[in-house]
């Protein structure tokens, strides 16, 4: 059986994330890990803090602290908020540990050697104003692709082009809005993608009919306008530092220029990527430092993504399409770069026998946004994770958003919808379904699973119709398709009311009571069934569902193989109705939280 390793994402350390950044990485991220656990597969799902680059040290001068403290703080914050949303990340590390430091140093002192690495002066806007260099998306101008006003130096955000600030027009400061900018001279490394062209773009064609549309298509359409070597260098304080001193000479037989690069951190981008594999490793010593043995050793982390150990590992990574070219193009590079050497003859061979493991499944999502516009920190527009919380418990916004993920095109908040949409489903459909069966049981059968009665004609329908919806739905999760797998739960809940209503064993209960048994026994089977298939989606109430039937937690996916799947409990089993599973959001609710957050005027 395969192993699944899964990464979503890296939220960046600045500012508490909202609800479409959880609906674009994090939250299916989650959904996928929880399933594929409870289907048994050894399951790693790995996310960390991206805590480099300007915004970072522009966010931490904002508050008064230096940037380490800074991202301690905010690391703490957004560990905490994940895990209160239910996030079973196996580890939440840190893009400033000391691992990535290491593992980021080495992997481009290797790159520097097998001679994918080039030095060049690069011509650096410099804010006379501000009194920095100011990277890539500190530089606001127009996009010289699509006339976009407010394009950031890194990437224009209206066409998804990857930009170097130079290439913006009418540039200026996005610190200060200064014009007073100047461009600057400076020494730069950069990871020469161009000789990877051809590479890539036979991976990616190899993926086409396995990777969503929108994946491949934004990869290919960077592909056709040229692959162009990156720079993977910035002048900035806060981040892993360039370790050139340590370099051997490249293949040319030059050693890196000390002097030049001193004082230099790796781009953002080039050492985010490889947190994945750092935080893995954080995630292996955190393990050996709880069983007390001390440091781990390399292969605990390195069976998940070197082969040949990590042979068996199905590798699937998550995140919104802004950072498709990154982990298609940018990460790939680095990968290709550290496992092979580029011949003379044009032809690539690999460095050593255990390569590092590069993507199998990637799942790109598009936008969620907020009343058809954007959500936005800065004006306070939108839902953000610590707000969401105090409103309403973890499972509304769960559901929500995985029922409504962005992945055939863009979705979009609003608070009637949502309303609407839980209120239906989770107050009066499951909740429902979970406390009329239950409240039954306690009051006609002494809180018991009842015995007898055979099952009939109705029950034998049931089974065959959730046995199908649970083919699909275990389909639809098996392909990452959210959307239709949160259609496919609601309607095995929606099975499950239907089949109460036709057996009706509050009826039967007094002309025929081993119908009204088989009724309830059968009512209360199809609890103990949501409660372990709603556990991806909705864990906290799934839990209480699950204890309220006697079931452990979290519990085995049923096993599709043709046995009953609606013979969980054994007769007999108290049973206990739980307190109101999900109260309904009322009008006055979502007139004062569109009040307080925004409703379509704000958009
Ligand atoms: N920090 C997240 C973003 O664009 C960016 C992802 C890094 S993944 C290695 O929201
Ligand atoms: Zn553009």
């Amino acid at each position: 059986m395969s192993r699944i390793l899964i990464t979503s994402a890296l939220p960046y350390i600045n500012g508490i994330k909202h609800l479409g950044t959880l609906a674009g990485s994090m939250l299916p991220a989650d959904v996928y890990a929880r399933f594929q656990r409870s289907r048994g597969r050894e399951t790693l799902y790995i996310c960390a803090t991206d805590e480099h680059g300007t915004p970072t040290e522009l966010a931490a001068a904002e508050k008064g602290q230096d940037p380490a403290t800074f991202c301690a703080e905010q690391h703490q914050i957004q560990h905490d908020l994940g895990r209160a949303f239910g996030l079973s990340w196996d580890h939440f590390g840190r893009s400033s540990s000391p691992q990535n430091h290491r593992l980021t140093q080495r992997f481009a002192q290797q790159l520097w050697e097998a001679g994918f690495i080039e030095e060049r002066v690069t011509q650096q806007v410099y804010s006379n104003a501000d009194k920095r260099f100011l990277p890539d998306r500190y530089v606001i101008g127009t996009c010289p692709h699509c006339g976009y006003e407010s394009a950031r130096g890194d990437q224009c955000e209206n066409c998804t082009r990857v930009l170097d600030p130079a290439d913006l027009i009418h540039p200026r400061s996005a610190v200060s809005g200064s014009t007073d900018i100047e461009i600057r001279g400076s020494k730069h490394l950069f990871l020469r993608q161009s000789l990877f062209a051809g590479k890539l773009r036979h991976w990616i064609e190899a993926k086409r009919d396995r990777w969503p549309l929108l994946v491949t298509s934004i990869a290919l359409k960077w592909l056709d306008e040229g692959l162009q070597d990156r720079g993977i260098t910035r002048d900035l304080e806060w981040g892993v530092p360039v370790n050139a001193f340590e370099w051997g000479p490249n293949p040319e037989g030059r050693t890196p220029d000390i002097e030049g690069l001193a004082g230099k951190v790796f781009y953002v981008w080039f050492d985010a990527p490889i947190e994945y594999i750092a935080a893995t490793w954080e995630w292996a010593d955190a393990r050996a430092a709880e069983a007390g043995t001390g440091p781990a050793p390399d292969a605990d982390w390195e069976r998940w993504w070197r082969e040949p150990a990590a042979a068996d590992v199905t590798y699937v990574e998550f995140m919104g399409k802004d950072n498709v070219p990154f982990h298609t193009v940018g990460f790939p590079c680095t990968l290709f770069g550290i496992n092979e050497t580029l011949g003379a003859d044009g032809k690539f061979t690999p460095v050593n026998n255990a390569p590092w493991k590069l993507v199998d499944q990637l799942k790109g999502f598009n936008w969620l946004d907020y009343y058809g516009g954007k959500f936005s920190t800065s004006q306070k527009r939108g839902v953000f994770m610590d707000h969401a919380l105090e409103l309403l418990p973890a499972d509304y916004w769960r559901w929500w958003v995985t029922a409504n993920t962005p992945e055939t095109s863009d979705a979009t908040f609003t608070w009637e919808q949502f309303q609407a949409q839980v209120n239906a489903d989770l107050a009066d459909v499951l909740g429902n379904f979970v406390n009329r069966i239950l409240k039954f049981t306690e009051s006609r059968f002494e809180g018991k699973v009842p015995e007898g009665g055979a099952a009939g004609p109705l029950e034998e329908k049931l089974e065959a119709d959730v046995l199908a919806k649970l083919r699909e739905l275990t389909e639809h999760l098996e392909g990452r398709e959210f959307r239709k797998a949160a259609t496919a739960l609601r309607q095995l809940w929606v099975l499950g009311n239907g089949y109460l209503t036709e057996a009706a064993p509050w009826t039967a209960f007094k002309t025929d009571p081993g119908r009204a048994a088989v009724g309830v026994r059968t009512g209360l089977n199809l609890v103990a069934l949501f409660a372990k298939i709603c556990e991806p989606f909705i864990p906290f109430a799934a839990e209480t569902v699950a204890l309220s039937v006697g079931e452990a937690f979290p519990g085995r996916w049923p096993v599709l193989d043709g046995s009953p799947v609606l013979a969980i409990l054994p007769e007999g089993r108290p049973v206990k109705a739980p307190d109101v599973l999900f109260r309904k959001v009322e009008d006055t609710q979502v007139a004062e939280w569109r009040e307080r957050f925004g409703g379509p005027e704000a958009a």
